[in-house]
């Protein structure tokens, strides 16, 4: 059995240079915002999981379920050969479409690319007992920075998006991406994207506040991670936890809002910066989406919406899309 291999282009100095300029602009804006990639060290990988599994988070069982649903019928016309999956976490998910794929025997290689090496490891140990015969190469690295170390195709390739990330970015940056994406395909290529579906706010809301407190937990780390990094003495705990539909902007937004004034100092940086209980520190956007917000996004960037997948009641979607002429 063969294991995974691991190719990690986050062990650099360049890591810590995009830590330290994106930790510095966002704690010295107004408002004060750090970029969501910074939630998943190791913890923050196990607390997302966690996430997963609570009652209030229905995005997971949602998107879980329509995968199974579509697996068979799209790997049967697809047959692809490879399979690159963009924040691939736990790639839990990922195991409808790859079994379908390799039912179909055309699956060479799985390609599951996270800032987080502790959950390709974790994901591999799985993958790898449970198909033998597939080639496994995870990459760690920012999809914002090292999309082109992904390795040259290897015939008809599917990339996956799953789990709605995407609207974690703001506009600019999804259509960013989204090019980006579309230069790993081919002629014969796709991507499956998947995405979160404006809906009541009530039933939004609750999966970003949940009852045991994992969500405020994962939001917290954040403030660990960045200690960890650049040598700070942030309090988690003299943070809450806030998280609230913006109607206007369709978007879940969380914030970490301290109790009291805090003096925060991060060594590796030289900086120092005081937080008020009148301001937050924004950590989070996830952007809900309609089905010609997608298309209208994935036109911007090149892409041509070719199958929508949604969830009854309109609880999250998926996109089959594929580069335009
Ligand atoms: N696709 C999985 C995991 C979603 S959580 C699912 O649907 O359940 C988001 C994942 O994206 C995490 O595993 C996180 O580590 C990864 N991630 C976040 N920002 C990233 C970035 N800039 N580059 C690469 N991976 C990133
Ligand atoms: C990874 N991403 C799509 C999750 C989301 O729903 O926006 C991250 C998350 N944040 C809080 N809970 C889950």
């Amino acid at each position: 059995m063969a294991s995974i291999r691991i190719d990690n282009y986050l062990r650099d100095q360049g890591f810590f240079d995009t830590m330290a300029e994106d930790v510095r602009r966002g704690l010295t804006s107004t408002p004060k915002m750090l970029p969501p990639k910074y939630f998943y060290d190791d913890e923050g990988s196990e607390l997302f999981e966690r996430i997963t599994e609570v009652p209030e988070y229905y995005p997971m069982r949602e998107e879980g379920k329509l995968l199974d649903a579509i697996a068979p019928d799209v790997m049967r016309w697809m047959r692809p050969a490879e399979i690159v999956e963009l924040g691939s976490g736990s790639s839990t998910k990922t195991r409808a479409l790859l079994d379908a794929a390799v039912r179909e025997d055309t699956l060479r290689s799985y390609i599951p690319f996270d800032v987080s090496e502790s959950i390709i490891l974790e994901a591999g140990e799985v993958l790898e007992r449970r198909y033998p015969s597939l080639d496994l190469h995870g990459v760690v690295g920012d999809f914002q920075r090292h999309l082109d170390k992904i390795p040259e195709a290897n015939g008809r390739r599917l990339v996956l998006f799953l789990g709605s990330t995407i609207g974690n970015m703001f506009a600019a940056q999804r259509i960013e991406l989204l090019r980006d994406i579309r230069t790993l395909l081919g002629p014969e290529d796709y991507l499956l994207l998947g995405t979160d579906l404006v809906k009541d706010p009530s039933i939004i809301e609750p999966a970003y506040d949940d009852s045991q407190g994992v969500t405020a937990a994962f939001n917290k780390n954040m403030l660990r991670v960045i200690n960890n990094g650049l040598d700070g003495d942030f309090d988690p705990e003299a943070f809450d936890h806030e998280a609230f539909f913006n109607h206007e902007e369709a978007r879940i937004e969380m914030h970490l809002r301290p109790h009291t004034r805090q003096h925060v100092t991060l060594k590796k940086i030289d900086l120092e910066v005081d937080v008020s209980p009148t301001e937050t520190i924004w950590t989070e956007c996830s952007h809900k989406f309609t089905r010609e917000r997608v298309s209208e996004m994935l036109e911007a960037a090149g892409l041509q919406l070719q199958e929508w997948h949604a969830a009854p009641g309109d609880m999250f979607g998926l996109s089959l899309s594929c580069a335009k002429g």
